[in-house]
């Protein structure tokens, strides 16, 4: 299974005909794969318990009894049931998928709200800590040489906007917000659609689940879901913030989550669209400047394109501003 940047996927077909899916864990970015075993059994035993989503993921066991096998290269694995007659979308353009996508991680957030974040490890430090993710693309600018130069507009960009980089840490540290549990990679193809009803049936990608900010995985899921190119697109004039596609998803996430949310947390809703998409660009620039050390690449300069790529959604962004804060006020009121 190609897609995903990070782990290794496999779909397998046993003996007896039943269909699993295979992962090997990234090491290189997940340190404690241990940690995010349990986050991750944590995670499940919660929803399933709930039945929150129609289809339920399990982890398979070993003989063992472990959910999870760790092979002669210390190479973590692990198996999931596969979810039959059901697809991903890296950039679905149905209606009726953005606002299934939008219900899904509306319903994942919804379902955590009891259920206390700090028995979740954290798996990745500063994960969407976006000042020091700034402070990473300062540090590796020092160090790209040649590449600098490709990605010196990309990275100008960057500086000029980084007043908004330290606004969750701030509202953090105030005191104002608590963490909740949040999914953390809201992307759209984290979000299994059933090919005959298109219902959205689960939530998948639990790596990333940890204390976090509510905002963070609406930001991450509209700056995913609205742009009107693939994170891929090499064609910038491609990519846009289709506000229609916000809509949907902003209603259908908002309706599930907007009666329990604080003040504070419905006035951050806004910021993280451009935040998360701000940091996503300098997180693919940032691991350009190091010679592509984190996400999986399949040309020399894709992390490149990716930070570009993230960077015209992002000035679309900034200039739709108004829109996008009259569409989140209607779906709040
Ligand atoms: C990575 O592997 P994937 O595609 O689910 C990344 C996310 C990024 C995303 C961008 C652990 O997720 O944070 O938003 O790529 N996951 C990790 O496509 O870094
Ligand atoms: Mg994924």
């Amino acid at each position: 299974i190609k897609t995903g940047n990070i782990n290794n996927t496999y779909a397998a077909m046993l003996e007896s005909g039943k269909k699993i899916l295979i992962q090997r864990i990234n090491k290189n970015v997940f340190k404690n794969p241990r940690a995010i075993m349990r986050n991750v059994e944590l995670t499940l035993g919660h929803l399933n318990q709930k039945r929150i989503f129609d289809r339920e993921i399990e982890l398979l066991k070993t003989v063992n009894g472990r959910t999870y096998y760790i092979d002669s290269n210390g190479d973590f694995w692990r198996c999931y049931n596969f979810v039959n007659n059901s697809e991903t979308f890296d950039n679905p353009t149905n209606d009726a998928i953005v606002y299934q996508t939008g219900k899904a991680f509306g319903k994942f957030s919804r379902a955590f709200f009891d259920f206390n974040a700090n028995k979740l490890a954290i798996t990745i430090d500063n994960f969407h800590n976006t000042q020091k993710r700034f402070e990473d693309l300062l540090q590796s600018a020092k160090i790209a040489g040649e590449r600098f130069i490709l990605g010196k507009n990309e990275f100008d960009f960057l500086c000029s906007i980084s007043n908004y980089y330290s606004y969750y840490e701030k509202l953090e540290k105030s005191g104002a917000v608590s963490l909740r549990v949040t999914h953390n990679d809201t992307k759209c193809n984290n979000v299994l659609i059933d090919k005959s009803t298109k219902k959205a049936v689960a939530v998948i990608d639990l790596d990333t689940v940890m204390p976090g900010h509510i905002a963070h995985d609406f930001g991450d899921g509209a700056r995913s879901i609205s742009n009107t190119a693939s994170e891929d697109e090499r064609d910038f004039t491609k990519v846009s913030f289709d506000l229609q596609k916000f809509k949907l998803f902003a209603t259908a996430f908002i309706s599930e989550v907007k009666n329990y949310l604080t003040q504070e947390e419905k006035q951050s809703l806004y910021p993280a669209c451009i935040v998360i998409t701000a940091e996503l660009a300098m997180r693919f620039l940032t691991d350009y400047f190091i010679r592509d050390k984190y996400f999986k690449i399949d040309y020399a300069t894709h992390n490149l394109v990716r930070a570009k790529n993230q960077i015209a959604l992002c000035r679309d962004i900034i200039k739709k501003q108004e829109d996008i804060n009259e569409i989140i006020s209607t779906c709040l009121s």
